[in-house]
């Protein structure tokens, strides 16, 4: 009786609840949710093989924290090292007292898909330097902390980019070209660009260079509508270069600041595709040229970064999905094996999901 009692109860007040909701909040989340939305109805059209991958990507749950524990990063001091910091002010650490935590700590950037020669790389850096530093004797512990995450920190220092300045200091349309593999988010992210570049009175257009991939027109047409962007298009099949060139030219023809050029991916990097981004390239002669990688693709990611610089060149990158269990080691990697700047990442799947990159955030996450 109680409990039909407190079960009306309950769904009495969600009725409330739902009545109440103000209507311009429902329309805000019906705009923030469009993104997934767009991408559920484009996955229902796209070839088999692909939405099986996508489905086994949405599969990824996202959490709030990484699923690993940390680990714990401390040096064990040995007898010799203990004695001394007894009665010293200053110490040195010895070998023996740090190896088990060096051991400890490749193992955490392992866990979080950092590659393994830039793991091994980084572990070799921070022992260097640890047994040359003079530690205070009363403060071992935190001060080696702090200290790896400096070194970490400049190990993966590039140069600072400042994109919106960017565009606002060079001269109309600023180009830009998005690359990187299929379903790492380039079509999602020229949207939630666009409306960020917008918030700061910066007007953009969209190049639908993935002719390639089924439904790829009808997925930017989409956001392209809800957004209100100019988008120019051709027939699936036909030269993504010759797209580019048309949505160029209608951007200097309508004085559009930024230009944006979505392109097509493939899981493995073929020659087909390498030609066919370096011909949009000729073309376009892109300002920037940003690879879009998921957070969690690990090492395939850093080797396809690397061939795609090689071959058409890179200036940056926007890391995606980092709201799922991925712990971004990813880009440690990319940033010390490529020295590019990453100018953003995707935090979820509503536009508003594009944040400035921190570095000190991922290191977080890792130790
Ligand atoms: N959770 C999450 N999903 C994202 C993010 N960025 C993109 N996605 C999703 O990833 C899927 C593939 O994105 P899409 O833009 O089509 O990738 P593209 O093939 O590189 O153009 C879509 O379902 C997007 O909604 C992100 O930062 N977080
Ligand atoms: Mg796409």
């Amino acid at each position: 009786m109680f409990n039909l009692l407190k079960k009306k109860l309950s769904n009495f007040v969600d009725k409330l609840s739902k009545k109440a909701k103000a209507p311009k909040q429902e329309k805000l989340e019906q705009v923030e949710q469009a993104p997934k939305q767009i991408s559920k109805q484009v996955a229902q059209v796209q070839e088999p093989r692909a939405s099986a991958e996508r489905k086994y990507k949405k599969e990824i749950i996202p959490v709030e924290k990484p699923l690993l524990e940390k680990r714990e990063i401390k040096p064990e001091l040995k007898a010799p090292s203990k004695i001394k910091a007894v009665f010293r002010k200053e110490i040195t650490l010895k070998e023996s007292d740090i190896a088990d935590m060096l051991f400890e700590l490749e193992l955490s950037l392992l866990e979080a898909d950092v590659n393994e020669s830039t793991a091994k790389h980084f572990c070799e850096e921070i022992k260097k330097r640890l047994l040359a530093d003079k530690i205070p004797a009363k403060d071992i512990e935190s001060f080696v902390k702090k200290r790896i995450k400096e070194i970490l920190r400049e190990l993966m220092q590039t140069e600072q980019m400042d994109l919106i300045s960017m565009i606002k200091s060079s001269e109309k349309p600023f180009k830009i070209l998005f690359l990187g593999p299929n379903g790492a988010g380039k079509t999602t992210t020229i949207a939630k660009l666009t409306v960020l570049l917008r918030e700061q009175g910066l007007s953009s257009i969209w190049a639908a260079s993935d002719t390639f991939r089924a439904a790829s027109i009808e997925q930017l047409e989409e956001h392209a509508k809800r957004l209100n962007v100019r988008l120019v298009k051709h027939n699936y099949g036909a030269d993504p270069a010759a797209v580019a060139f048309d949505a160029i030219s209608a951007a200097k023809n309508s004085n559009i600041d930024v230009v944006m050029i979505d392109t097509a991916g493939r899981q493995e990097t073929n020659r087909n595709l390498i030609e066919e981004l370096k011909k949009i390239a000729r073309v376009a002669d892109p300002d920037l040229k940003i690879f879009v990688g998921e957070a969690f693709a690990g090492k395939n990611l850093v080797e396809q970064a690397k061939q795609f610089d090689d071959a058409i060149g890179i200036d940056a990158f926007i890391i995606t999905k980092l709201d799922t269990d991925a712990k971004g080691g990813t880009m440690l990697s990319l940033l010390h094996e490529l020295k590019k700047p990453v100018v953003f990442i995707g935090t979820g799947q509503a536009y508003k999901d594009l944040q400035p990159f921190n570095i000190d955030e991922i290191l977080e996450r890792i130790i």
